[in-house]
């Protein structure tokens, strides 16, 4: 409904091709699922860009089926097996919304000063044109998403037990970003569910 409103305030703005549905996990859910979290093995892994080497701004975490590896920078990333609670998680998207993953990205943003920068997902391990189902844990922080022929921006405030799923074209027409908030001082988890081309580095 806000959604109708706003296009007819502005004909002339793009929307993004995503869904966005609040409240997807319940309390309980939510709570089961940080439980977990707080047994996975999140690292803040060191990349380097333009020849330099530094630390991402984040702790992160790669599960999937096997064969589902990831580059990232320069490194290949194999998947920890699913634990139970993501494992569910998992088919709940299957079931609730026919969105079928073979991995997950989970990024821990222990407050305000840590951060993603614009990019897309389009690395070429994940299948051409896939969605991408985003959920969110902990605090709320701006999800931000740039048109790339536009440069025109809509924000997203993620609360927790938020689902965001970024559809087909979403990549190859616009970049995303958690950009740092200052004044926030408690974690933020996000979970990215993926589907991988398996043995994709090993062909
Ligand atoms: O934490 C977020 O919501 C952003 C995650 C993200 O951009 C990614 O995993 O590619």
């Amino acid at each position: 409904m806000t959604l109708d409103l706003f296009t007819k305030l502005d004909p002339n703005i793009q929307l993004p091709p995503v869904i966005y549905q609040p409240s997807f996990l319940s309390g309980r859910q939510q709570r089961l699922l940080l439980q977990e979290v707080s047994d996975y093995p999140l690292t803040k892994i060191e990349i380097e860009v333009y020849g330099k080497k530094h630390f991402i701004p984040r702790t992160q975490a790669w599960f999937g089926d096997e064969g589902c590896d990831c580059r990232y920078s320069k490194t290949l990333i194999n998947p920890l097996p699913w634990p139970p609670v993501l494992s569910k998680l998992r088919q709940t998207l299957l079931q609730k919304c026919q969105l079928d993953f073979n991995a997950v990205l989970v990024n821990q943003y222990a407050n305000g000063t840590e951060c993603m920068g614009w990019h897309s997902d389009d690395e070429p391990e994940i299948v051409a044109n896939s969605p991408i189902a985003s959920i969110t844990l902990g605090t709320c922080r701006d999800f931000i998403v740039r048109n790339k022929a536009t440069q025109q921006k809509v924000s997203y405030a993620l609360q927790a037990g938020d689902l965001f799923i970024m559809q087909p074209g979403m990549q190859q027409t616009w970049q995303h970003s958690l950009p740092k908030r200052l004044t926030v001082n408690t974690p933020r988890i996000n979970f990215t569910f993926r589907q991988i081309t398996p043995y994709f580095y090993q062909a």
